[in-house]
């Protein structure tokens, strides 16, 4: 480890003036060494939440498929041929079952995805129904739809939607190489939009896409350095979908995954960081090592939006074996 970068990594803040992250400090905290960096990121952790609480998010896709941006990972842009059959809009009724089904089996927030570039005026009607619906049965809700425009965040925080999730995805610097059909500042720009209506906001990324370190770093200070940051980071690694032009990516080691969720939660105390996609190919010693690094929220239930995740009950069994507990039990 070379000394010269621990010196000017910055000590913990407690008081609740912004902190502004350069990619240096952050690209700093990465390259700790890996006890220091966990026992760090404990210490965050620990001094905001209950670190044996799990927040669990299952998500529904309300649409799937035929998407016309051309994100590199995406099973559902219409640009790749990975397979996924292209579907209209479930009925509201379908998604509330869902829901139900997901709230019976311990989930407290209900995400529901679209696969598109921004919602139709005609979209919205009924996205916003599901909204009503879903609240209606007393569990959290976020949607994420792509992009939005004033009078759609309206409309969503006047629904009742607690979460928006839009994600930045990468550093500005990497983003180009991954998606051309809309641009960093789009990203922006709705993730202010949601803010100002007064909706929490749900922004992360995904890592292992083949970024070097200093866009990893990149991502995590973008979204530390959000004022104020966001309330949920989802850290997604990237599911590898045979047909998307990442499918050949080379696999991220592991604790590389591990040191980006405690970077998050020592930049971004008091977010729910999530252990996002991926975790169907993790090993439960590596989940085990990211709540550990401060991951405090899951995505929960066998589906993703089209790729699959680990069964509830392996999940239970999981937090049983860890002493862990969903957070809604205990609040
Ligand atoms: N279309 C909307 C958008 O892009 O904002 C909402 C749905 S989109 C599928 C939501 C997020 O899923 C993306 O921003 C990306 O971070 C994540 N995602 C998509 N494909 C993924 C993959 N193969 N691996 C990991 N995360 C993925
Ligand atoms: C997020 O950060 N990850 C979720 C959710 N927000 C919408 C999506 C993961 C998608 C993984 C690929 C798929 O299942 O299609
Ligand atoms: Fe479309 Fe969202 Fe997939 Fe990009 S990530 S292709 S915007 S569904």
């Amino acid at each position: 480890m070379n000394t010269e970068t621990v010196k000017f990594i910055r000590p913990v803040k407690t008081s609740d003036t912004p902190q502004r992250w350069s990619v240096p400090d952050v690209e700093a905290l990465f390259k700790l060494p890996f006890a220091d960096l966990m026992f760090r990121a404990q210490q965050v952790h620990r001094e905001h939440f209950d670190p044996n609480a799990v927040q669990l998010s299952t998500l529904l896709s309300i649409k799937t498929g035929g998407c016309s941006e051309d994100c590199g990972y995406c099973p559902q842009s219409a640009f790749h041929n990975a397979g996924v059959e292209n579907r209209k809009m479930l009925d509201v009724s379908e998604v509330v079952k869902a829901a139900k089904a997901a709230q019976q089996s311990g989930a407290d927030r209900f995400c529901m995805g679209a696969a598109w570039r921004e919602p139709s005026a005609e979209d919205m009607l009924s996205v916003v129904e599901m909204v009503k619906a879903v609240r209606g049965l007393g569990m959290e809700t976020c949607a994420t739809l792509g992009m939005l425009n004033d009078e759609q965040t309206e409309q969503l925080r006047t629904a009742g939607l607690d979460y928006y999730n839009h994600n930045l995805d990468t550093s500005p610097e990497f983003y180009g190489d991954i998606i051309s059909t809309r641009d960093y500042q789009d990203r922006l720009d709705t993730l202010e939009r949601v803010r100002r209506a007064g909706m929490h906001v749900c922004s992360g990324g995904i890592v292992g896409m083949g970024e070097n370190l200093t866009q990893r770093a990149g991502l995590v200070a973008q979204l530390a350095n959000m004022n104020p940051y966001p309330e949920s980071v989802p850290i997604n690694n990237l599911v590898k979908v045979e047909g998307t032009p990442l499918a050949q990516t080379e696999d991220l080691d592991p604790l590389d995954f591990v040191r980006t969720i405690a970077v998050a939660r020592i930049t971004m105390p008091t977010a729910r960081v999530r252990l996002s996609a991926g975790r169907q190919q993790m090993s439960d010693a590596i989940q085990a090592l990211c709540f550990l690094a401060g991951a405090n929220s899951i995505f929960y239930g066998e589906q993703l939006l089209t790729t699959g995740n680990p069964e509830a009950e392996r999940d239970r069994a999981l937090l049983d074996k860890l002493g862990m507990y969903p957070f809604a039990e205990k609040h």
